[in-house]
C-alpha cells in the first residue's frame, strides 16, 4: 500500500493503492510504518511522499465513511511528518485533493508538476475537510482564498496553487526524480518555519468581515445544503481560535457532518454518477463493446437546442456541420452559437484557446449533401415524428454507411424513427436537456435495433463532452420525461381541484428542488407539454378539444390546452404560471403533504415502472437522471433514494391510496415491482430491472 524506498540519503514514500491513490485504512497503516522507519533509519535526510501511477493521493477512502472508524486517523499520522526534523516534501502530480491535500499541508515543501490539480472537493460529498484541511489552507493563503475553495470544492491547477502559495515551486517530467531532487535542496535548511500549525492567518483581522460575506454567498449559491455552512464557520475558526482549538471545532463539525443525511445522500449521488458509465444492455455492456472514433459531426436544426448540442460539440473538439432550412434561421443559429461561447470566455469558463478553435471547426450549411461523411448526425427538429422520419430516411441515402443517425428526441419512438432507414442498428436517441450547453445530463436511448457499438460510441461521445451520460431502453418519454411525466399532470390537477401554483411551488422548493414545477413550465416553454399532448392524441388516432378532460379513458388536464390557447406559453412571452389568474374552485385546497405525495410518489412508482421494464438498468441511472436533468437536490440523492429513505411500505400504501381516489390516472396504479420490493424487503443495492430482478 505504501512503496519505501531510499535513494541516497532521500527516503521515498509512494502510495500504491490504485485508481487514485486513496486513503483507505491500509494505506494510513502502511504510511504510518514507512514514516516511522524513515525517522528512524539514520542514514535518510529527507522524505519524499508521493503516489504511484496516475495520482498522488486524491483524498480520504470515501467508501470507508459508512463503516466504523479504524485507527489511525489520517491527522495522526499526518501530524508525525511535520514533527519530524527531517525536511518533508510532497511530490504531487494528478489530483491532489482532500485527504491528500492535507498531507501535503503536512509536509514541510510541497512541489508539482504544472498539469497537477489540488483542491478540497470534500463539502461536494455534505462534509468538510476535517484532517486539519480548514485550519491549514487559510495558515498559507489567508482567509479569502481557503473560504473560495474550501465551500465550492474547486480544483486549481498548479500555476494558481504556486500563485496563492499553496505549492513551492513546479516542476516537469518525473515525479520521483523530481522530489529527491528539490529534498536534496532543502536537507539542512531549518524547519521551524515551514510547520504551518506554528503560523498565524494573514488576514485574520478580517474573519468576521470575510466570515459574513461568504456565509451570505453560500445561503444563497447552495441553498439548501448544510456542508458550505459548517465549512465557513470551521475556515473562519482558523482566525479567531488557537491550532488545538481549531482542530477541534472542525473535528465537531466534520462528526455533524458525517452522520447527517445530506452527506449520506451525496455520497451515494458520487458513486451513482460512476456506476451510470458501466451502462449494459441486451447483447452487449461497457466492457464488451468499443466505441467507434467520432471526428466530424452534424446538427440538424439551428433552434434552442441545436445551437446548445452544437456547442457542446464545438467546446470537446469536435467540428460541426449545423445544417438549417434557410439562410435567416442559420444566421441567427451561428449568432447564437458565437454568442453562448463568447459569453463562457468572459464567465472565465471556456479558455480563448477553445472559443478560437470552436470557430473554426463550424461549418454552417443549408445543404444535406455536406454530411455525407460525417462520423455522427444529431438531429434536433421539432417534435413531430414524420418529420423525423423523413430527414432520417435522407439521411440514410446520402451519409456514407457508417454514420451514426441520432435524434434529440424527448419522446419519440426510436424503432419508429429507425425504422424510415436501412441502418437501425446506427440510430439511436441522444437526449439533451435545455439549456443543452449548461445542464449536465444527456439521456442515450436505444431501441431494439441499436447495436452494443452504436451505444458505447454515444456513450463515449458524452463523456467526452463533459456529460453525465445515462444509458436507457426507448419507450414512451424514457426515462427522465416519462418519470418527471405524472410529476407535472399530478401539479396540473392540484390546480384544477383548488391549490395555486405558487403553493405547489413552493412545497417542492421546500423539499430543496431549486424550482417547482410552474415555475420550470414557465422557464421551458409551456407550449412543450401541448404539443406532446396532441402528438400523443394524434398517435392514437384522436382529436382533442379544449373541453377534453380524457385521452383513451386517461384523465388529462384541461389546462395543457387553455395556456396553450391564451398565448401564455411562460417566460418566452412574457407570461405563464406567474400572471395566470387563481382558479378560484371552490374545492379545499389540497394540504401541503398531499401535494408532495401526489407530486413525488406519482413519479417514484413510474420510476419504479421503469425499472420493472428494463427502461432503466438500476435506480442509480434513475437518481442521476434527476440530479442532473432535473437539478434534484444531491443532497436528497434522487427519488429512488429518497422513496428508500420513506419506506416502500408507506410508498406503496399511499399510491394504493391514490389509486383508489383517481381510477382514470394509470399513473397511479401501483407498480409491481414496487409491491414485490416491499414486501421481500429487499435492500436497495439489489433493485434491478425485470430481467434481472433476484426475486
Ligand atoms: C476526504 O479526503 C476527507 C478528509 O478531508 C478528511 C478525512 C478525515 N474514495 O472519478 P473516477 C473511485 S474525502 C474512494 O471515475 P477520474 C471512483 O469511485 C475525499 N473511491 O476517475 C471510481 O471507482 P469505480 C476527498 C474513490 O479519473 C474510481 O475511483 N476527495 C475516491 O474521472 C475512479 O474514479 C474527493 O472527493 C475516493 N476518494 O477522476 C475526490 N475517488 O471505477 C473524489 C475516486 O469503481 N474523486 N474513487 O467507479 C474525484 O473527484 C475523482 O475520482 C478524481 C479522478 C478527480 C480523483
Amino acid at each position: 500500500m505504501v512503496d519505501y524506498s531510499v535513494h541516497g540519503q532521500v527516503a521515498v514514500l509512494e502510495v500504491n493503492n490504485p485508481p487514485v491513490n486513496a486513503f483507505s485504512h491500509n494505506v494510513r497503516v502502511g504510511l504510518d510504518r514507512s514514516i516511522d522507519k524513515a525517522i528512524k533509519d539514520t542514514n535518510v535526510k529527507a522524505i519524499v511522499i508521493c503516489g504511484k501511477g496516475r495520482t498522488f493521493p486524491a483524498g480520504a477512502d470515501i467508501r470507508e465513511f459508512d463503516q466504523p472508524h479504524k485507527e489511525p486517523s489520517l491527522t495522526l499520522v499526518f501530524e508525525k511528518l511535520e514533527k519530524t526534523t527531517k525536511p518533508v516534501v510532497a511530490a504531487i502530480h494528478g489530483t491532489c485533493l482532500g485527504g491528500g491535500l492535507e498531507c501535503a499541508l503536512f509536509c514541510h515543501y510541497r512541489i508539482a508538476q504544472k498539469t497537477a490539480r489540488v483542491g478540497f472537493p470534500e463539502v461536494q460529498i455534505g462534509i468538510l475537510p476535517g484532517a486539519a484541511g480548514t485550519q491549514r489552507l487559510p495558515r498559507l493563503t489567508g482567509l479569502h482564498v481557503a473560504m473560495d475553495m474550501i465551500t465550492s470544492g474547486r480544483h486549481i491547477f498548479a500555476p494558481e496553487a504556486l500563485k496563492y502559495g499553496i505549492i513551492d515551486e513546479m516542476f516537469t517530467g518525473d515525479v520521483i526524480n523530481a522530489g529527491i531532487k528539490f529534498a536534496k535542496s532543502v536537507m539542512n535548511k531549518p524547519l521551524e518555519d515551514r510547520c504551518l500549525m506554528n503560523k498565524t492567518v494573514k488576514d485574520a483581522d478580517q474573519a468576521d468581515q470575510i466570515a459574513d460575506e461568504f456565509m451570505s454567498l453560500v445561503k444563497r449559491k447552495y441553498k439548501g445544503f448544510e456542508a458550505p455552512i459548517d465549512c465557513v464557520k470551521a475556515v473562519k475558526a482558523s482566525a479567531t481560535l488557537p491550532y488545538r482549538e481549531g482542530l477541534k471545532m472542525e473535528s465537531r463539525l466534520m462528526q455533524k457532518l458525517l452522520l447527517s443525511g445530506q452527506s449520506a445522500a451525496q455520497r451515494y449521488a458520487f458513486f451513482s454518477e460512476r456506476a451510470v458509465s458501466r451502462w449494459k444492455m441486451p447483447g452487449g455492456n461497457f466492457q464488451t463493446a468499443k466505441p467507434l472514433p467520432i471526428k466530424s459531426t452534424a446538427v440538424i436544426g439551428a433552434g434552442t437546442m441545436g445551437t446548445g448540442i452544437a456547442v457542446c460539440l464545438l467546446n470537446a473538439g469536435y467540428q460541426v456541420y449545423l445544417l438549417e432550412q434557410n439562410q435567416k434561421f442559420l444566421e441567427n443559429g451561428v449568432k447564437t452559437i458565437r454568442g453562448i461561447i463568447e459569453g463562457s470566455v468572459r464567465l472565465g469558463k471556456t479558455p480563448m484557446a477553445v472559443a478560437q478553435k470552436a470557430a473554426t471547426l463550424l461549418k454552417p450549411t443549408m445543404k444535406y449533401e455536406d454530411l455525407a461523411d460525417v462520423d455522427l448526425v444529431i438531429e434536433a427538429v421539432y417534435e413531430n415524428l414524420s418529420l423525423k422520419r423523413e430527414i432520417f430516411s435522407k439521411l440514410d441515402k446520402l451519409c456514407k454507411p457508417t454514420t451514426l443517425l441520432c435524434s434529440n428526441t424527448s419522446s419519440l419512438d426510436i424503432d419508429r424513427i429507425g425504422t424510415a432507414t436501412k441502418r437501425g442498428d446506427k440510430v439511436a436517441g441522444m437526449h439533451f436537456f435545455a439549456p443543452a450547453y449548461y445542464m449536465r445530463l444527456l439521456e442515450n436511448i436505444y431501441s431494439t435495433q441499436t447495436s452494443p457499438t452504436t451505444a458505447a460510441t454515444i456513450m463515449d461521445v458524452g463523456r467526452k463532452i463533459g456529460k453525465v451520460s445515462v444509458l436507457v431502453k426507448s419507450c414512451q418519454g424514457f426515462l427522465a420525461n416519462r418519470m418527471r411525466g405524472p410529476f407535472a399532470v399530478e401539479a396540473y390537477f392540484l390546480l384544477e381541484e383548488g391549490s395555486t401554483p405558487q403553493e405547489v411551488d413552493s412545497v417542492m422548493e421546500n423539499l430543496g428542488m431549486p424550482m417547482g414545477p410552474f415555475k420550470t413550465g414557465d422557464l421551458s416553454g409551456l407550449d412543450i407539454g401541448y404539443k406532446i399532448q396532441t402528438e400523443l392524441a394524434k398517435s392514437k388516432g384522436v382529436e382533442l378539444s379544449v373541453d377534453s378532460k380524457f385521452l383513451m379513458g386517461e384523465r388529462i388536464s384541461t389546462l395543457t390546452r387553455t395556456m396553450y390557447d391564451n398565448g401564455r406559453l411562460g417566460r418566452k412571452t412574457g407570461k405563464g404560471w406567474y400572471r395566470y389568474e387563481k382558479p378560484g374552485g371552490k374545492l379545499a385546497t389540497p394540504d401541503e403533504e398531499e401535494i408532495l405525495e401526489r407530486l413525488m410518489y406519482s413519479c417514484i412508482n413510474e420510476g419504479f415502472k421503469i425499472l420493472e421494464e428494463g427502461v432503466a438498468a438500476t435506480p442509480e441511472d434513475i437518481d442521476i437522471s434527476w440530479i442532473y436533468g432535473f437539478s434534484w437536490p444531491k443532497y436528497l440523492g434522487g427519488p429512488m433514494y429518497y422513496a428508500n429513505r420513506i419506506g416502500l411500505d408507506k410508498i406503496y400504501q399511499r399510491i394504493c391510496y391514490y389509486h383508489e381516489n383517481f381510477p382514470y390516472s394509470s399513473h397511479w396504479i401501483p407498480s409491481r415491482l414496487l409491491l414485490k420490493l416491499s414486501e421481500n424487503k429487499v435492500p436497495m443495492s439489489q433493485w434491478c430491472s425485470g430481467t434481472d430482478s433476484k426475486l
